[in-house]
């Protein structure tokens, strides 16, 4: 028997959660649109730059119902949930397209409601009603949605699961220092607080080290040990999983009935609100992955990209014997896993981009054993900070991309300012993606070199008025087409 997830209440508040906005949904309709990925995945700058190009007419070509001329006003509207903070949408876009600087990390969720008012493509639908279409689109970080595996899992499991991870790779030198503390201690001796803080910062230590490597491996739950907010220096951040306990039940008033406790209530306090008044409450969710971050670190990155990718997808693709399914009210039934920051290859390696990331996806429903419909995979880029050129070297015409570098970026030497232009070489993925992950399971891989440099924010063409036209993006339309195109139809 799984540990049961939530308590019955809690049942009952989604289902009531559900039947509210589904209420108001039938007055007004709806999407809640829930936007994730990992840290720096480029959640703030995607939700900028759709909602600039829907206000500021942006080229949209493969969106049908702007190019068709249906959709006939756009405009942001106050959000619907009064406790959830707003996307802060004008201080974002003043830094992109004024200040032409990328905007600042955010660590919490957000919301912002964008409506769209449209008319229906068949005469029958236009009968009927003038359409109009609220999309409230949740940022909220990718960390989160590591931690409801947790939710299934008691304190052993997620110590034992945490441990043999601990020991593989470039992992087992980075959770040393942790690792040797909490094999010296005695867990079954009594509780102590200062013991259980040691342990907490030390394993809060590793996981830091983990995101900070070079190599940059993805975030392992609980999430918010890296992103504490407000509930820093609580009990329920203060604990650690305990390698090697005992079989026995953990003695009263001991260690590890302490770490057991805190553990308990970290799933009560953090995982469980957002699981019940977040996560269960979406319609249509895009993940966002920078792929092309992980093959620049080399293979574990890669590999630690697909282990997240598979947990993610887990928590939206539930099988028949997941613990979800029977909690999700409603169902995600559209999910787009976006491989963002295309810009940085010329664009004949777009679409291997999207393959690669197509088998990626693939490699993480098969490993769930689960079904891959309703999943889409696209390469996308939502600011596109380069164009491309081509030079002329020994003879050969190659491709590059030309773009700003940020102020202090290195390059073959040469520090740039910020001001200065440059073309580079951008490298290129295989076209066969196969050839890609055979090396990645292979002992002694050699992934091919992407060169990433950091580019400005372009600065935005002016229409012949002087106006300024909306931000440059890859593939942008066919993003919208696919998560809400449909419900303008
Ligand atoms: N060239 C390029 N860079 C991008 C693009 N999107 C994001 N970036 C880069 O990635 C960085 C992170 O993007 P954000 O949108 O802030 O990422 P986030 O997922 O919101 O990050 P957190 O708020 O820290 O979780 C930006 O500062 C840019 O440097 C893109 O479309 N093109
Ligand atoms: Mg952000």
């Amino acid at each position: 028997m799984p540990p049961s997830l939530t308590s019955f209440s809690d049942d009952a508040r989604i289902a009531l959660d559900n039947l509210a906005d589904r209420a108001s949904g039938l007055v007004h309709p709806t999407i809640r649109l829930g936007v994730t990925g990992l840290s720096r995945a480029g959640k703030t700058v995607f939700i900028s730059s759709l909602v600039h190009n829907l206000l500021n007419g942006g080229r949209l070509p493969l969106f049908e119902a702007l190019r068709s001329g249906r959709v006939s006003a756009v405009r942001l509207e106050p959000q619907p949930d009064d406790a959830i903070p707003r996307f802060q949408y004008e201080d974002h876009i003043q830094a992109l397209v004024r200040d032409r600087i990328w905007p600042d990390s955010t660590r919490a969720i957000s919301e912002l409601r964008i409506t769209l008012d449209y008319q229906s493509a068949s005469g029958w639908g236009r009968m009927f009603s003038r359409g109009r279409l609220s999309i409230d689109i949740v940022d909220y970080p990718g960390e989160w949605l590591l931690d409801l595996p947790l939710l299934a899992q008691d304190f052993r499991t997620f110590s034992d699961n945490t441990a043999a991870l601990a020991g593989t790779g470039i992992r087992e030198e980075l959770s040393r220092e942790w690792l040797a503390l909490a094999n010296g201690i005695d867990a079954d001796a009594p509780a102590d607080e200062m013991t259980a803080r040691r342990l907490s910062e030390a394993f809060a230590a590793y996981l830091r080290a983990c995101k900070a490597d070079e190599r940059s491996l993805s975030t392992l739950p609980p999430g918010r040990f890296l992103m504490p907010g407000d509930l820093e220096g609580s009990p329920a951040l203060t604990f650690a999983p305990l390698p090697n306990m005992s079989d026995t039940k953990a003695p009263k008033g001991s260690l590890r009935a302490m770490m057991e406790r805190r553990y308990e209530a970290y799933k009560n306090v953090v995982v469980k609100p957002f699981f019940r008044e977040h996560f269960a409450r979406l319609d249509r969710q895009i993940v966002l992955i920078d792929a092309l971050q992980a093959i620049n670190r080399g293979p574990e990155a890669v590999q630690d990209l697909e282990r997240a990718l598979t947990d993610v997808l887990a928590c939206f693709r539930p099988g028949h014997n997941s613990f979800f399914s029977s909690l999700i009210g409603r169902r995600i039934d559209k999910v787009l896993v976006a491989a963002t920051k295309a810009d940085h290859l010329h664009h004949e390696s777009h679409d291997h981009l999207e393959r690669l990331t197509g088998r990626l996806v693939d490699r993480a429903v098969k490993r769930i054993g689960m079904a891959g419909a309703g999943i889409e995979v696209m390469a996308i880029a939502s600011v596109r900070a380069t164009r491309e050129a081509t030079v002329k070297e020994d003879n050969h015409l190659l491709p590059v991309i030309v773009g700003t570098p940020i102020a202090g970026e290195m390059i073959n030497g040469e520090r740039f300012d910020g001001n200065k232009k440059t073309a580079i070489f951008p490298g290129d993925l295989p076209e066969d993606p196969e050839a890609f992950f055979q090396q990645l399971d292979s002992v002694n891989a050699e992934l091919p070199e992407i060169n990433v440099v950091r580019f400005r924010p372009p600065a935005l063409e002016e229409a012949n008025g002087g106006m300024k036209l909306s931000v440059p993006h890859i593939r942008l339309d066919r993003t919208m087409q696919f998560l809400f195109g449909d419900r303008l139809a």
